[in-house]
């Protein structure tokens, strides 16, 4: 159950679902320990979707900037580390999607409310980017937005549900992309919400 959205671009539709219950279940102590948050954009406006990260490194976004850190701003200390289970899927489906030896040592979690939505922006801030990014859908379905490698190009509307795994890599890595706001509604496991766990090689 293999989708190909574009060059570098593949869906993994379901890869996720047996193990949704344990993934949620892992990063629920992740999140005690570095609660979701509004970061502030560079430009001073909070972000509509929570965010906290485990791993070696966090992504974080503040009047300076965006950058990746070792450290939880909040209270200085290192992110919680990255739950096993977490990593494995990374490392699986990274291998489906034709990246053997992907290891993420950063996961940014993303949990979204309805109404919540990220507007087009391109993942710009890790080190290399010949490594891929695998994101992890879970909860209350999302429509996610697919642009090219310009601001310009018309997205491409994907819906996303719980379990949903895509692998972005090659070409695919650089375009541009977004989520529309989310419609409300109930999911069993996570109630009102959206949770995308992002895996990468940042460092
Ligand atoms: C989300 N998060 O659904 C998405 C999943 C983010 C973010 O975009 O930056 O936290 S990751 C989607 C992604 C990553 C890298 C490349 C592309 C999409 N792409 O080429 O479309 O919360
Ligand atoms: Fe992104």
């Amino acid at each position: 159950r293999e989708e190909r959205l574009g060059p570098g671009a593949v869906v993994l539709r379901n890869l996720a679902r047996d193990r949704a219950a344990a993934i949620l279940a892992a990063i629920d102590p992740v999140l005690a320990a570095a609660p979701l948050r509004r970061m502030i954009t560079p430009g001073g406006s909070p972000m509509s979707v929570r965010m906290s990260n485990c791993g070696a490194l966090g992504w974080t976004s503040d009047r300076r900037g965006y950058r990746y850190v070792e450290r939880d701003p909040l209270d200085g200390r290192a992110w919680p580390p990255m739950p096993d289970l977490v990593r494995e899927i990374g490392r699986d489906a990274a291998a489906r999607a034709g990246f053997p030896g992907f290891e993420a040592d950063a996961c940014l979690i993303n949990c979204y409310e309805p109404g919540a939505r990220m507007s087009l922006h391109q993942d710009r801030d890790e080190r290399d980017f010949g490594a891929p990014i695998v994101s992890v859908s879970l909860g209350l379905p999302a429509v996610f937005l697919f642009g090219g490698p310009v601001r310009k190009d018309k997205p491409l509307a994907i819906p996303l549900r719980h379990g949903d795994v895509i692998v972005w890599g090659g070409p695919a890595r650089l375009h541009f992309h977004g989520v529309r706001p989310l419609q409300d509604g109930e999911h069993p496991l996570t109630g009102h919400f959206r949770y995308n766990l992002t895996l990468r090689k940042a460092g």
